[in-house]
């Protein structure tokens, strides 16, 4: 058995077993990241997100030399919307709903342009892409069965948004036996104060759902994990 990886984190150093860790990446969609996509349609500065890509890129690809499974998921709907729930089509008052014509196509449709991952972060061949009607990864979808067969016990989340996708996602995993760092530099928010207390509620009362750190904590351990696990 290899002993396991301490990353810093708050609120206390994040253990992981080198092997068992995945790198989740949330719904990284040029729905989200570019302009006229799904998360400009209701009222947000996509651009507040930009400074996620260069830090996640890095992890992305210090995770994939170590041989870490990674797992990207992508928000969105049926091109016919029978998994749209009515009250989340009605919800709000977008620009555009859900399944009108953008330009990249359907909003928050799968298989158009806008719905897929931004080019910076493409996933490889060899990695799970889980498309997911709802915010959180293991609502309507098979990511639990997935870990489980890949022997998966801690995740390294990352992604958008902090409050909302990885947030949903994050509380998830932790009811579900996960052990969940959270890179607070490879999560964005549209709202800058979201970002700062929503790290906050996660790493308090003790990492009460969850651990926070920064990409270049993970990234100076990562490489121990991929000899430990040799
Ligand atoms: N609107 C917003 O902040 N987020 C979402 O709708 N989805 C995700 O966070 N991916």
């Amino acid at each position: 058995m290899p002993e396991p990886i301490a990353v810093p984190a708050r609120p206390q150093p994040f253990r992981f077993p080198p092997g068992k860790v995945a790198l989740l990446m949330i719904d990284m969609q040029r729905d989200f990241l570019l302009p006229g996509g799904f998360g400009e349609t209701l009222g947000n500065d996509v651009g507040q997100l930009a400074s996620v890509v260069p830090p996640l890129q890095r992890v992305l690809s210090a995770a994939r030399e170590a041989g870490m499974v990674v797992i990207h998921t992508r928000e969105g709907h049926r091109p016919d919307l029978s998994d749209l729930p009515a009250a989340k089509l009605r919800r709000g008052q977008p620009s555009l709903r859900i399944g009108d014509p953008g330009p990249y196509g359907r909003i928050l449709v799968r298989g158009e342009y806008g719905h897929d991952i931004i080019d910076e972060l493409a996933p490889l061949p060899e990695e799970v892409v889980l498309d997911k009607p709802g915010k959180g990864a293991f609502y309507g979808t098979d990511l639990q069965q997935i870990l489980t067969d890949a022997g998966i016990e801690a995740l390294v989340v990352t992604g958008v948004t902090t409050e909302v996708c990885v947030h949903t996602t994050v509380r998830e995993a932790n009811d579900r036996g996960y052990d969940v760092l959270v890179l607070s530099d490879c999560v964005g928010s549209y709202f800058p104060e979201f970002q700062r207390v929503g790290l906050d509620m996660i790493a308090a009362q003790g990492g009460i759902f969850g651990w926070v750190t920064d990409s270049a904590a993970l990234l100076d351990v990562l490489p121990r994990a991929a000899v430990a696990a040799a």
